[in-house]
Order: structure tokens, then sequence, then C-alpha cells
């Protein structure tokens, strides 16, 4: 095994635990309580291109508070929106490549050795996305996906 494809094996390792840490983090909101409940979620971004966790879970109208974390040594960016609306705003960067700018909610770009706060929620419900648009990062396969599931009717 050379070594790219172990540390690839590894990064799978710890995507697992993220999904777990994640699936465990949705208790407290099953706790009765006043006041918003504001679930953590961790995701790692490096050069290999790939979000960490690549696929996560969240329910609709949940109040996140997204810790990105670059660990790599180049600048990314986890931009979060429909598929489509990504697929678009990929194409419309390769049209115009020097408009890679972002001024929107939905998006935070994280400095090498950085971290950032991304506040989100997924307003419905749906198979959501995340990419990351530095050139030809989303190209690459720089993407994940994120299962929003529909809010509890009481
Ligand atoms: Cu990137």
């Amino acid at each position: 095994m050379n070594f790219q494809l172990q540390h690839l094996s590894t990064l799978r390792k710890y995507a697992g635990i993220g999904l777990i840490a994640s699936a465990m983090g949705l208790a407290p909101a099953h706790v009765a309580n006043a006041g918003t409940v504001v679930r953590t979620v961790a995701i790692n971004m490096d050069d290999t291109l790939r979000f960490d966790p690549e696929q996560w879970e969240a329910t609709e109208g949940e109040s996140l508070r997204l810790v990105v974390t670059n660990s790599g040594k180049v600048r990314h960016e986890l931009v979060i929106g429909k598929k489509k609306e990504l697929a678009e705003h990929a194409k419309s960067m390769r049209d115009a490549p020097k408009g890679h700018h972002h001024h929107m909610d939905n998006a935070v770009s994280v400095e090498p050795g950085q971290a950032a706060v991304l506040n989100w929620t997924f307003k419905s419900a749906g198979t959501w996305g995340m990419a990351c648009f530095e050139p030809g990062h989303y190209e690459a396969g720089m993407v994940g996906q994120v299962t929003v599931k529909p809010k509890h009717s009481h």
C-alpha cells in the first residue's frame, strides 16, 4: 500500500467517526427546553480536496453551527446549496474565472491552518450539497452531501 492510499483510508476512518459523532449530536434536540438548540457540526477540509465528513444529516429548520477547519496548505471554502445551484455556480465560474468572490450567507472561505464558523439553517428537507469553488477543486470532486430530513410535526 503506498502512502497516498494509506492516507486516504485513514481519512475514511475519520469520516466514519465524524458521522457517528454527528448522529450523537442530534440527542440534545430531543431535550425539551425553552430556547434554541444549536448543534455544532465539525467539518474538515484538506488538500486531498475532500470534506470530512463527506456526507452528514440534518433536520429542516435546525440551527447549525458549522465549524469549518482547513488543515491543508491552500485556501478552501465551504459553500452550501442545492446540488443544481452548486452546479450552476461552478459553470458560471468556468465562464468567468475572475469572478470568484462570494458575499453570501451560505459560504465560508478558510485560510490554511485556520477555522471559521458558518451559522446555517436548512430551510427545506431534501438533498443538499457542499462544494469548494477554489479553482479546480469542485471539478476534482471537492463536494459533499447533506441529507436534510423533514421536521417532525407534533
Ligand atoms: Cu478546496
